[in-house]
């Protein structure tokens, strides 16, 4: 009792107390969304079903959610998170670099002045997914991947400088978003697949690897002390349940099939 009332204040003061998550409901089009999976076209019906489940897990973890309408213009808008990043101090909006998703941002933008006083833009040449950019307190780790190139990096934390965090850059070579291969899941512990396993950036926290076979179990989020893991994942469930993680498991198969984990799927503020 006395260990949860602590860690409950302790995260009332790292201002990691979540009230808001913004999703998108997926169109008919999401079967034609971005993939490199090779897991078969999502089933439309099933994948409405598994979105009505998600936004039932966030509203569990106290979460307001504002549901935005299907956009059928844009095959991947449900992945939410990679055109925003939203930080307790102001929203930016990214740029994303496929060119199929560079005008998801249009309409996220009135969306996020509804609620941020202090909005800011990623620009040209600068490219940046949402999915690259993992918070840690005060600080943002940012992936430069096939996605977010150096430019959209450094602007990030240029503009993170500006309102008082700080961030830094880490290579993303296996997987689409550095979040597709960590998540943070308890103080100082990240929760790793593959290269992110024995990386030097993330050397000060405690690592619990995720074997190669379920790495796509390593894309948790972490919310007013539950944890959401996507089902399908004992080992990895586990090892989060051994230590004291209070999990709800989410069913994302028809994300996974266009390289979707449960990060992506919402902004979360
Ligand atoms: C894409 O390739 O952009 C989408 N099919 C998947 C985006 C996943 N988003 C994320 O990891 N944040």
């Amino acid at each position: 009792e006395k260990h949860n009332e602590k860690a409950a204040r302790k995260e009332i003061e790292s201002n990691s107390m979540f009230t808001k998550a913004i999703v998108r409901t997926p169109g008919r089009s999401l079967t034609s969304g971005l993939t490199a999976a090779k897991l078969g076209t999502p089933v439309y019906q099933k994948a409405l079903e598994q979105h009505r489940q998600y936004i039932a897990a966030l509203e569990r973890c106290g979460l307001d959610v504002l549901i935005l309408e299907a956009d059928e213009a844009f095959p991947d808008s449900t992945f939410v998170e990679d055109v925003a990043i939203v930080t307790p101090k102001c929203a930016i909006i990214t740029r994303p670099a496929a060119a199929s998703r560079r005008g998801e941002t249009a309409a996220m933008l009135p969306v996020l002045e509804d609620f941020y006083s202090y909005i800011e833009k990623i620009q040209p040449p600068g490219t940046l997914d949402g999915g690259d950019v993992m918070q840690v307190d005060q600080h943002f780790y940012i992936g430069l991947s096939s996605r977010t190139n150096r430019a959209g990096a450094d602007q990030l934390i240029e503009i993170l400088q500006r309102y008082g965090m700080t961030g830094s850059t880490v290579p993303v070579t296996e997987v689409l978003h550095l979040k597709t291969g960590v998540t943070q899941v308890a103080e100082k512990t990240l929760l790793a697949a593959g290269e992110f396993i024995a990386s030097a950036t993330f050397s000060d926290f405690r690592i619990l690897p995720v074997p190669e076979e379920a790495k796509s179990g390593a894309n948790c989020i972490r919310i007013n002390g539950k944890l959401l893991l996507s089902t399908g994942f004992p080992e990895v469930s586990r090892q989060l349940v051994d230590q004291g993680a209070e999990l709800i498991e989410v069913d994302i198969s028809e994300y996974a099939k266009l390289d979707g984990g449960l990060t992506c799927l919402s902004l979360r503020f």
